[in-house]
Protein backbone atom coordinates (compact mmCIF):
# COMPACT_ATOMS: atom_id res chain seq x y z
CA UNK A 1 0.00 0.00 0.00
CA UNK A 2 1.41 3.46 -0.71
CA UNK A 3 2.74 4.94 2.52
CA UNK A 4 2.73 8.14 4.19
CA UNK A 5 5.75 9.85 6.14
CA UNK A 6 4.59 9.94 9.46
CA UNK A 7 1.92 8.65 11.96
CA UNK A 8 0.45 10.21 15.10
CA UNK A 9 0.61 7.95 17.99
CA UNK A 10 -0.43 9.01 21.38
CA UNK A 11 0.02 12.46 20.92
CA UNK A 12 3.15 12.45 18.75
CA UNK A 13 3.90 11.94 14.99
CA UNK A 14 6.43 9.07 14.62
CA UNK A 15 8.00 8.28 11.24
CA UNK A 16 5.46 5.38 9.25
CA UNK A 17 7.55 2.54 9.69
CA UNK A 18 7.80 3.17 13.25
CA UNK A 19 4.32 3.23 14.61
CA UNK A 20 4.34 -0.17 16.06
CA UNK A 21 2.56 -2.26 18.80
CA UNK A 22 3.70 -5.02 20.85
CA UNK A 23 2.25 -8.52 19.99
CA UNK A 24 0.04 -9.02 23.08
CA UNK A 25 -1.81 -5.61 22.19
CA UNK A 26 -5.33 -6.47 23.53
CA UNK A 27 -7.28 -5.71 20.35
CA UNK A 28 -4.54 -7.81 18.35
CA UNK A 29 -6.58 -10.81 20.36
CA UNK A 30 -9.93 -9.99 21.30
CA UNK A 31 -10.57 -6.98 18.44
CA UNK A 32 -11.15 -4.51 20.62
CA UNK A 33 -10.52 -1.38 18.41
CA UNK A 34 -12.39 1.24 17.50
CA UNK A 35 -12.03 2.88 13.71
CA UNK A 36 -13.11 5.56 11.74
CA UNK A 37 -13.10 6.22 7.52
CA UNK A 38 -12.21 9.53 6.52
CA UNK A 39 -11.16 11.33 3.38
CA UNK A 40 -9.24 14.43 3.01
CA UNK A 41 -9.71 16.18 -0.88
CA UNK A 42 -8.13 18.70 -2.94
CA UNK A 43 -11.06 20.91 -2.65
CA UNK A 44 -11.30 24.94 -4.61
CA UNK A 45 -11.25 25.78 -1.31
CA UNK A 46 -7.90 23.71 -0.99
CA UNK A 47 -6.99 20.78 1.10
CA UNK A 48 -10.40 19.81 3.35
CA UNK A 49 -11.76 16.83 5.14
CA UNK A 50 -14.91 15.82 4.97
CA UNK A 51 -17.94 15.93 7.45
CA UNK A 52 -14.87 15.69 10.07
CA UNK A 53 -17.06 16.71 13.20
CA UNK A 54 -19.22 13.80 12.01
CA UNK A 55 -16.31 10.94 11.88
CA UNK A 56 -14.44 12.40 15.19
CA UNK A 57 -18.48 11.82 16.79
CA UNK A 58 -18.76 8.53 16.07
CA UNK A 59 -15.40 7.74 16.90
CA UNK A 60 -16.39 8.41 20.21
CA UNK A 61 -19.40 7.31 20.39
CA UNK A 62 -18.14 3.90 19.02
CA UNK A 63 -15.39 4.05 21.73
CA UNK A 64 -17.97 4.77 24.45
CA UNK A 65 -20.25 1.55 23.31
CA UNK A 66 -16.76 -0.17 24.26
CA UNK A 67 -16.28 1.05 27.42
CA UNK A 68 -13.26 2.63 25.98
CA UNK A 69 -12.51 5.79 26.56
CA UNK A 70 -10.59 7.93 24.78
CA UNK A 71 -7.78 10.26 26.44
CA UNK A 72 -8.47 13.08 24.12
CA UNK A 73 -11.04 15.28 23.74
CA UNK A 74 -12.88 15.27 20.35
CA UNK A 75 -11.17 18.82 19.42
CA UNK A 76 -8.14 17.15 20.24
CA UNK A 77 -7.96 14.38 17.99
CA UNK A 78 -10.08 16.94 15.34
CA UNK A 79 -6.60 18.95 15.29
CA UNK A 80 -4.42 15.75 15.45
CA UNK A 81 -5.87 14.44 12.32
CA UNK A 82 -5.49 18.00 10.59
CA UNK A 83 -1.66 18.23 11.79
CA UNK A 84 -0.57 14.37 10.41
CA UNK A 85 -2.94 14.95 7.34
CA UNK A 86 -0.64 18.46 6.99
CA UNK A 87 2.63 16.46 8.32
CA UNK A 88 2.21 14.58 5.01
CA UNK A 89 1.77 17.01 2.90
CA UNK A 90 -0.63 15.01 1.30
CA UNK A 91 -3.76 17.00 -0.80
CA UNK A 92 -6.00 14.37 -1.07
CA UNK A 93 -6.16 11.12 1.31
CA UNK A 94 -7.58 8.36 3.03
CA UNK A 95 -7.33 8.95 7.34
CA UNK A 96 -7.72 6.28 9.30
CA UNK A 97 -7.81 7.16 12.89
CA UNK A 98 -7.99 4.34 15.61
CA UNK A 99 -8.64 3.76 18.97
CA UNK A 100 -7.49 0.65 21.16
CA UNK A 101 -7.18 -1.44 23.81
CA UNK A 102 -2.87 -1.63 24.11
CA UNK A 103 -0.50 -3.63 25.87
CA UNK A 104 -1.87 -5.00 29.18
CA UNK A 105 -3.30 -8.10 31.03
CA UNK A 106 -4.46 -10.57 28.76
CA UNK A 107 -8.08 -12.19 29.25
CA UNK A 108 -11.14 -11.38 28.24
CA UNK A 109 -11.68 -7.95 30.88
CA UNK A 110 -10.03 -4.85 28.62
CA UNK A 111 -10.00 -2.28 31.71
CA UNK A 112 -7.06 -2.56 32.54
CA UNK A 113 -5.35 -1.90 29.49
CA UNK A 114 -4.62 1.23 28.55
CA UNK A 115 -6.25 3.09 25.54
CA UNK A 116 -4.00 3.65 22.68
CA UNK A 117 -4.94 6.19 20.02
CA UNK A 118 -3.35 6.09 16.38
CA UNK A 119 -4.24 8.29 12.99
CA UNK A 120 -2.84 7.46 9.72
CA UNK A 121 -3.28 8.55 6.67
CA UNK A 122 -2.23 7.82 2.88
CA UNK A 123 -3.19 8.09 -0.74
CA UNK A 124 -6.59 5.50 -1.62
CA UNK A 125 -7.84 6.21 -5.57
CA UNK A 126 -11.40 4.51 -5.91
CA UNK A 127 -11.73 1.74 -3.27
CA UNK A 128 -13.87 -0.54 -5.85
CA UNK A 129 -12.01 1.10 -8.78
CA UNK A 130 -12.27 3.82 -10.98
CA UNK A 131 -14.57 1.55 -13.52
CA UNK A 132 -16.46 0.67 -10.83
CA UNK A 133 -17.44 4.37 -9.46
CA UNK A 134 -18.19 5.37 -13.39
CA UNK A 135 -20.11 1.89 -14.76
CA UNK A 136 -21.07 0.53 -11.39
CA UNK A 137 -20.04 -2.95 -10.26
CA UNK A 138 -21.19 -6.67 -9.89
CA UNK A 139 -22.39 -7.37 -6.19
CA UNK A 140 -23.33 -10.56 -4.85
CA UNK A 141 -25.52 -11.43 -2.04
CA UNK A 142 -22.92 -12.91 0.50
CA UNK A 143 -24.42 -16.22 2.59
CA UNK A 144 -23.23 -14.68 5.43
CA UNK A 145 -25.36 -12.57 7.42
CA UNK A 146 -24.97 -9.07 8.83
CA UNK A 147 -23.86 -9.65 12.45
CA UNK A 148 -26.80 -9.81 14.70
CA UNK A 149 -27.17 -6.41 16.90
CA UNK A 150 -28.19 -9.62 20.02
CA UNK A 151 -24.52 -10.13 19.99
CA UNK A 152 -22.60 -6.86 18.68
CA UNK A 153 -23.40 -3.64 17.62
CA UNK A 154 -23.93 -2.57 14.33
CA UNK A 155 -24.06 1.30 14.92
CA UNK A 156 -20.16 0.91 16.43
CA UNK A 157 -17.24 1.25 14.39
CA UNK A 158 -15.55 -1.65 15.88
CA UNK A 159 -12.62 -3.81 14.67
CA UNK A 160 -13.83 -7.17 15.97
CA UNK A 161 -17.11 -6.63 14.09
CA UNK A 162 -15.29 -6.21 10.44
CA UNK A 163 -14.53 -10.02 10.63
CA UNK A 164 -18.46 -10.28 9.41
CA UNK A 165 -17.59 -8.41 6.23
CA UNK A 166 -14.07 -9.84 5.86
CA UNK A 167 -15.74 -13.26 5.74
CA UNK A 168 -18.51 -11.88 3.31
CA UNK A 169 -15.52 -9.53 0.89
CA UNK A 170 -14.05 -13.21 1.14
CA UNK A 171 -16.82 -15.25 -0.02
CA UNK A 172 -17.66 -12.59 -3.16
CA UNK A 173 -14.31 -11.77 -4.25
CA UNK A 174 -13.75 -15.64 -4.57
CA UNK A 175 -16.40 -16.05 -6.78
CA UNK A 176 -15.58 -13.64 -8.78
CA UNK A 177 -18.15 -10.22 -8.19
CA UNK A 178 -16.26 -7.22 -6.66
CA UNK A 179 -18.38 -6.47 -3.34
CA UNK A 180 -20.83 -8.30 -1.13
CA UNK A 181 -24.51 -7.53 -0.33
CA UNK A 182 -25.46 -8.54 3.41
CA UNK A 183 -28.73 -9.20 4.65
CA UNK A 184 -29.82 -9.74 8.29
CA UNK A 185 -31.47 -12.91 9.69
CA UNK A 186 -34.63 -12.33 8.64
CA UNK A 187 -33.53 -11.89 4.88
CA UNK A 188 -33.79 -8.23 5.20
CA UNK A 189 -31.22 -6.20 3.03
CA UNK A 190 -28.77 -3.87 5.25
CA UNK A 191 -25.58 -3.28 3.86
CA UNK A 192 -22.53 -4.11 1.49
CA UNK A 193 -19.74 -4.88 3.28
CA UNK A 194 -18.14 -1.49 4.16
CA UNK A 195 -21.01 0.93 2.83
CA UNK A 196 -24.51 1.62 2.84
CA UNK A 197 -27.14 0.82 0.11
CA UNK A 198 -29.70 2.17 -1.92
CA UNK A 199 -32.31 1.11 -3.99
CA UNK A 200 -34.41 3.41 -6.95
CA UNK A 201 -37.89 1.98 -8.16
CA UNK A 202 -40.44 4.33 -9.92
CA UNK A 203 -38.09 7.18 -9.43
CA UNK A 204 -38.22 6.65 -5.25
CA UNK A 205 -35.59 5.84 -2.92
CA UNK A 206 -35.04 3.03 -0.91
CA UNK A 207 -32.68 2.86 2.01
CA UNK A 208 -32.88 0.72 5.51
CA UNK A 209 -33.36 2.48 8.36
CA UNK A 210 -31.53 3.52 11.57
CA UNK A 211 -33.26 0.09 13.03
CA UNK A 212 -31.37 -2.42 10.30
CA UNK A 213 -28.34 -3.93 11.34
CA UNK A 214 -26.27 -0.91 9.23
CA UNK A 215 -23.73 1.81 10.01
CA UNK A 216 -25.13 5.36 10.66
CA UNK A 217 -23.01 6.18 7.39
CA UNK A 218 -21.88 9.69 6.94
CA UNK A 219 -22.63 9.31 3.63
CA UNK A 220 -25.90 8.19 4.01
CA UNK A 221 -26.89 10.98 6.00
CA UNK A 222 -25.09 13.32 3.03
CA UNK A 223 -26.93 11.62 0.62
CA UNK A 224 -30.55 11.55 2.54
CA UNK A 225 -29.61 15.56 2.11
CA UNK A 226 -28.53 15.85 -0.70
CA UNK A 227 -31.81 14.09 -1.77
CA UNK A 228 -34.18 16.52 -0.35
CA UNK A 229 -32.16 19.45 -1.45
CA UNK A 230 -32.90 17.85 -4.91
CA UNK A 231 -36.68 17.44 -4.37
CA UNK A 232 -35.97 13.46 -4.86
CA UNK A 233 -37.93 11.06 -2.33
CA UNK A 234 -36.12 8.94 0.17
CA UNK A 235 -38.03 6.72 2.10
CA UNK A 236 -36.23 4.85 4.81
CA UNK A 237 -37.70 1.17 5.34
CA UNK A 238 -36.90 -2.48 4.88
CA UNK A 239 -35.69 -3.70 1.64
CA UNK A 240 -36.36 -7.25 1.07
CA UNK A 241 -33.79 -9.05 -1.21
CA UNK A 242 -36.30 -9.48 -4.54
CA UNK A 243 -36.09 -5.53 -4.53
CA UNK A 244 -32.35 -5.62 -5.42
CA UNK A 245 -33.34 -7.51 -8.64
CA UNK A 246 -36.39 -5.61 -9.59
CA UNK A 247 -34.73 -2.11 -8.90
CA UNK A 248 -34.29 0.32 -11.65
CA UNK A 249 -31.01 1.68 -10.08
CA UNK A 250 -29.22 0.49 -6.76
CA UNK A 251 -25.82 2.46 -5.01
CA UNK A 252 -23.02 2.31 -2.49
CA UNK A 253 -21.97 4.87 -0.57
CA UNK A 254 -19.29 5.22 2.01
CA UNK A 255 -16.02 6.80 2.69
CA UNK A 256 -13.60 4.80 0.97
CA UNK A 257 -16.41 4.12 -1.89
CA UNK A 258 -18.17 6.79 -2.34
CA UNK A 259 -20.94 6.65 -4.37
CA UNK A 260 -20.49 3.66 -6.21
CA UNK A 261 -23.47 2.21 -8.69
CA UNK A 262 -24.22 -1.39 -9.33
CA UNK A 263 -24.59 -2.60 -11.85
CA UNK A 264 -25.22 -6.41 -11.38
CA UNK A 265 -26.91 -8.29 -8.31
CA UNK A 266 -26.58 -12.40 -8.29
CA UNK A 267 -26.40 -12.33 -12.17
CA UNK A 268 -29.10 -9.91 -12.43
CA UNK A 269 -28.38 -7.07 -14.60
CA UNK A 270 -29.56 -3.73 -12.16
CA UNK A 271 -31.90 -1.57 -14.82
CA UNK A 272 -30.51 -1.26 -17.74
CA UNK A 273 -27.58 -2.35 -16.22
CA UNK A 274 -25.66 1.10 -16.63
CA UNK A 275 -26.15 3.75 -13.81
CA UNK A 276 -29.32 5.30 -13.84
CA UNK A 277 -30.56 8.87 -14.20
CA UNK A 278 -30.86 9.15 -10.37
CA UNK A 279 -27.53 7.46 -9.33
CA UNK A 280 -26.17 9.99 -11.74
CA UNK A 281 -27.64 13.14 -10.61
CA UNK A 282 -27.06 12.18 -6.86
CA UNK A 283 -23.44 11.39 -7.67
CA UNK A 284 -22.89 14.06 -9.57
CA UNK A 285 -23.66 16.45 -6.51
CA UNK A 286 -22.69 14.25 -4.27
CA UNK A 287 -18.86 14.74 -5.96
CA UNK A 288 -18.83 18.33 -6.39
CA UNK A 289 -20.04 18.27 -2.43
CA UNK A 290 -16.45 16.22 -1.95
CA UNK A 291 -14.87 18.85 -4.03
CA UNK A 292 -16.02 21.98 -2.91
CA UNK A 293 -17.77 23.08 -5.65
CA UNK A 294 -21.52 23.66 -4.46
CA UNK A 295 -21.75 26.12 -2.14
CA UNK A 296 -24.42 24.41 -0.62
CA UNK A 297 -22.41 22.05 1.05
CA UNK A 298 -19.71 24.12 2.05
CA UNK A 299 -19.98 23.81 5.60
CA UNK A 300 -19.16 19.88 5.24
CA UNK A 301 -15.70 20.66 4.72
CA UNK A 302 -12.89 21.19 7.56
CA UNK A 303 -9.85 23.16 5.49
CA UNK A 304 -6.62 21.89 6.32
CA UNK A 305 -4.24 24.38 7.11
CA UNK A 306 -0.93 23.38 4.94
CA UNK A 307 1.69 25.59 6.40
CA UNK A 308 3.63 25.11 2.72
CA UNK A 309 5.94 22.70 5.18
CA UNK A 310 6.63 18.97 5.08
CA UNK A 311 7.23 18.20 8.85
N1 LIG B 1 -21.33 0.28 6.53
C1 LIG B 1 -20.15 -0.30 6.86
C2 LIG B 1 -20.17 -1.69 7.38
C3 LIG B 1 -18.97 0.41 6.70
O1 LIG B 1 -17.81 -0.17 7.04
C4 LIG B 1 -19.00 1.73 6.18
C5 LIG B 1 -17.73 2.50 5.99
C6 LIG B 1 -20.24 2.29 5.85
C7 LIG B 1 -21.39 1.55 6.05
C8 LIG B 1 -20.38 3.71 5.35
O2 LIG B 1 -20.06 4.64 6.36
P1 LIG B 1 -19.50 6.09 6.01
O3 LIG B 1 -18.09 5.93 5.55
O4 LIG B 1 -19.60 6.84 7.28
O5 LIG B 1 -20.39 6.66 4.96
N2 LIG B 1 -16.58 1.71 5.69
C9 LIG B 1 -15.27 2.25 5.94
C10 LIG B 1 -14.21 1.16 5.94
C11 LIG B 1 -13.81 0.60 4.63
C12 LIG B 1 -12.60 -0.31 4.75
O6 LIG B 1 -12.39 -1.13 3.84
O7 LIG B 1 -11.86 -0.22 5.71
C13 LIG B 1 -14.95 3.39 5.00
O8 LIG B 1 -15.59 3.55 3.96
O9 LIG B 1 -14.02 4.14 5.32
Amino acid sequence: MPQADVIWKNGELVPWDEAKVHVLTHALHYGTGVFEGVRCYDTEIGPAIFRHPEHVARLFASSELYYMPVPYTPEQIRQATLDTVAANGLRSCYIRPLVFRGEGPMGLSPLDSPVDVIIACWEWGAYLGEEGKAKGVRAKVSSWRRLSPAGLIPHAKASGQYLNSVLAKIEVTKAGYEEAILLDEQGVVNEGSGENIFVVRDGRVFTPPQSASILDGVNRRSILQIAADLGVEVVERDIARAELYLADEVFLTGTAAELTPVREIDDHRVGTGEPGPVTRELQRVFEDALHGRDERYRGWLDPVPMDGTKA
